[in-house]
């Protein structure tokens, strides 16, 4: 059951895509007080309730005890004490562990708060057991009751319509880095994984790739002749995937800009000049893409890039990203002016270098500048979360046109609820260290809860070097996420697997990639065609079972398996718990594996650096594709001879899904293919 809350005027932000009218009832499960400017909505929590959601965020899959603000930012440090990533996701989940007396006051339920400003999450972190959510006075409130986790979630994924579907290839192994610079750069890292035996399907072109950072551009000397390089490329199973920003550099002669300053279609500043930020091409223009006029106008630009053979493309900077805007720079240089000469004392110094770390992405900036939606002026601050979203969906709603017939991969580094219609996210500029992994499987599922399905972290961290005992960790969890993309921020440690010493290691490791791809695709179409989710904390699976609520660093991935990876550095194992008696299958590659039954409960178990662990749940199988040494790509992995890892006291079944990976009617029963094995043919 859903039911709608409507407070003051809201705008429609285009969360949701299912007509629901509002509710008569009064909203009950959540205390609702509306002052002048804000309205605030809050609860108990008993001390065993447990808190799911929020999609990207910092902390824990329980969420419980820290507040998380709604404000689309560009950082890069994505440690605890923050409260903004780069996406925002106003969906929750609040898991009542016992009825009370009370029941209707007692019962759990999901609140999604539709509105596209700052909203504030206090989980608990004010009061321990008061759970209070502040919003905007005009906003959506949506409250979902169901049966059990997955079914809320379930209802809620209906609300806000279909996930994006990711062409096949996407779901292999992808290299990028800032700073591959010539054609010649992205030829000896694709020659890098295939002289040693590693498949690859995607090369990244980071910034470097344009004419000055201009978007839409190849730069002509480092790229000479791109079409012919794409395909040549592609004649090597590796697709090339280039960046694109949201700012539009300002420069004279560059058509992007001068069409775009013509047609009205930047954002403007106070007094109706076209608003200039400076990101990295310096001065730009931020293209209206709230405006649906202008957002069909850049969503056509991708084309110029399709036209040379590009099939994939991510958006990044799209919080909107601002280093500085043109007045207030002028104005922290006028006040730096003055302390020349000046004997600043500590607080002056501090003062100082506050004004100019506070240059980007200033509240002040965000509240100067104008979109004109539908022919209505709104101030961006108001509307801030939904750029990245719009900035997706003007691509997406530009390859329905351009290539209709065909799958484009397609993802961000900001996003709203709604976007993941469009394209998928990955989790920003995340960080070398150990803790950043964690953080990475306790997103999954939060993100899975508001239907962003096509998504992963920068694997081995981007900022910061990484060590060759964190990337194999990494990709031992990675290798289990739809997005699963190596990348590293210029002037880093080089992080191609192929430079590691253990090479062969990471050669199996992302073999079993390839290996499990049946399964991997296969689980992401279900997810995406049933409205359910890929990772799941284990509460969803087993709700009765207490402890696994408690449970903040095991992930089931799809129906048949839960996998719980090693975070911790130098860690030669590490405590599980089982919530049922489960098969425990052991891999250092894809050929040298072993199983053993666990009884539910409990255990240590041993992992060693090079190893991949999953566990089989009772009465499922895991399909594994048979490969080739030669195996270069997903084209290369063939469905056509399975094996089959499985664990049951009698039957135990399975539904593999498949297609061509590629065109866009994916729904045939026929694709659906059921298979049964006894315990004999298991063994
Ligand atoms: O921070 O284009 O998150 O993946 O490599 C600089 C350069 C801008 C931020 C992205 C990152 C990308 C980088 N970009």
């Amino acid at each position: 059951m859903i039911c709608k809350y409507v407070f003051g005027h809201p705008m429609d932000t285009h969360a949701v895509v299912m007509e629901v009218s509002e509710s008569k009832q009064e909203l009950t499960l959540m205390q609702a007080e509306v002052k002048e400017d804000a309205i605030r909505l809050s609860c108990r929590m008993e001390d065993e309730d447990v808190v799911f959601g929020l999609g990207e965020q910092v902390r824990g899959m329980n969420k419980r005890g820290f507040s998380y603000i709604s404000n689309a930012t560009d950082d890069p440090h994505h440690t605890e004490n923050k409260h903004s990533l780069y996406g925002v996701h106003n969906f929750l989940i609040l898991n009542r562990a016992k009825k009370s007396e009370e029941e209707h006051k007692a019962q759990s339920f999901g609140i999604f708060v539709d509105d596209p400003g700052t909203v504030i999450f206090d989980v608990g972190e004010t009061r321990m057991d008061e759970l209070a959510i502040t919003a905007g006075k005009d906003c959506v409130v949506y409250v979902v009751e169901g049966e059990c986790l997955k079914d809320i979630v379930k209802q809620f994924r209906k609300l806000i319509g279909t996930s994006y579907i990711a062409p096949k290839w996407a779901f292999g192994y992808q290299q990028s880095r800032w700073s591959y610079m010539t054609e010649d750069e992205v030829r000896e890292v694709v020659d890098g994984h295939h002289q040693n035996g590693i498949p690859l399907d995607a090369v990244y072109l980071d910034i470097d790739y344009m004419e000055r950072y201009k978007d839409f551009t190849v730069n002509q000397e480092t790229f000479p002749d791109f079409k012919n390089f794409t395909e040549e490329m592609k004649e090597r199973g590796v697709h090339l995937v280039p960046i694109i920003d949201a700012g539009v550099k300002i420069e004279e002669g560059y058509q992007v800009y001068e069409e775009g300053v013509q047609k009205n279609y930047f954002c403007k500043d106070e007094d109706g000049e076209d608003f200039v930020a400076a990101v990295w091409p310096g001065k730009v223009h931020f293209p209206d893409v709230l405006n649906a006029e202008a957002r069909a106008w850049f969503g056509g630009k991708y084309r110029f890039l399709m036209e040379q053979g590009i099939d994939g493309f991510w958006n990044d900077m799209n919080e909107p990203a601002i280093f500085y805007s043109e007045k207030n720079l002028k104005k922290v240089l006028e006040e730096l002016d003055e302390m020349k000469g000046k004997n600043l004392d500590l607080y002056e110094f501090f003062h100082m270098r506050d004004l100019v770390s506070g240059l980007s992405n200033s509240a002040v900036d965000y509240q100067s500048f104008y979109h004109n939606m539908d022919g209505v002026k709104v101030r961006h601050d108001k509307v801030h979360n939904l750029y990245g979203f719009n900035m997706t969906r003007a691509a997406a709603e530009a390859f329905d046109q351009i290539a209709p017939d065909r799958r484009t991969l397609l993802f961000s580094r900001s996003s709203y609820i709604g976007m993941h219609r469009y394209g998928g996210i990955w989790t920003g500029d995340n960080n070398a260290w150990w803790s950043q992994l964690l953080l990475s499987i306790q997103q999954m599922p939060s993100l899975n809860m508001c239907g962003i399905l096509y998504t992963g972290s920068d694997i081995g961290g981007f900022g910061s070097d990484t060590t060759e005992d964190l990337m194999m960790r990494w990709l031992e969890f990675a290798l289990f996420t739809p997005l699963m993309r190596n990348h590293a921020a210029m002037g880093t440690r080089r992080q191609e697997v192929y430079r590691f010493e253990r090479l062969e290691s990471f050669r199996n490791i992302i073999r079993m990639r390839y290996g499990l791809l049946p399964y991997i695709y296969s689980e992401y179409m279900k997810a995406v065609l049933k409205d359910e989710m890929y990772f799941r904390p284990l509460a969803f699976d087993y709700p009765e079972d207490e402890q696994a609520y408690r449970v903040e660093d095991q992930l089931l991935v799809g129906e048949s398996i839960m996998i719980a990876p090693v975070y911790v550095q130098n860690a030669k194992g590490r405590y599980v718990y089982l919530p049922e008696d489960m098969l425990m299958v052991s891999m250092r590659s894809l050929d040298d594996r072993t199983c053993k039954v666990l009884p539910k409960g409990h255990h240590y178990i041993d992992v060693a650096i090079d190893e991949v662990v999953l566990f089989v749940r009772k009465g499922y199988m895991l399909p594994l594709a048979v490969l080739d040494v030669k195996v270069r790509s997903t084209g290369d992995v063939s469905e056509e001879q399975l094996q089959w890892i499985g664990y049951t006291d009698d039957v135990a079944e399975y539904v593999l899904y498949s297609d061509d990976g590629l065109s866009r009617n994916y729904t045939p029963q026929s694709e659906w293919k059921k298979i049964r094995m006894t315990k004999e043919e298991l063994l």
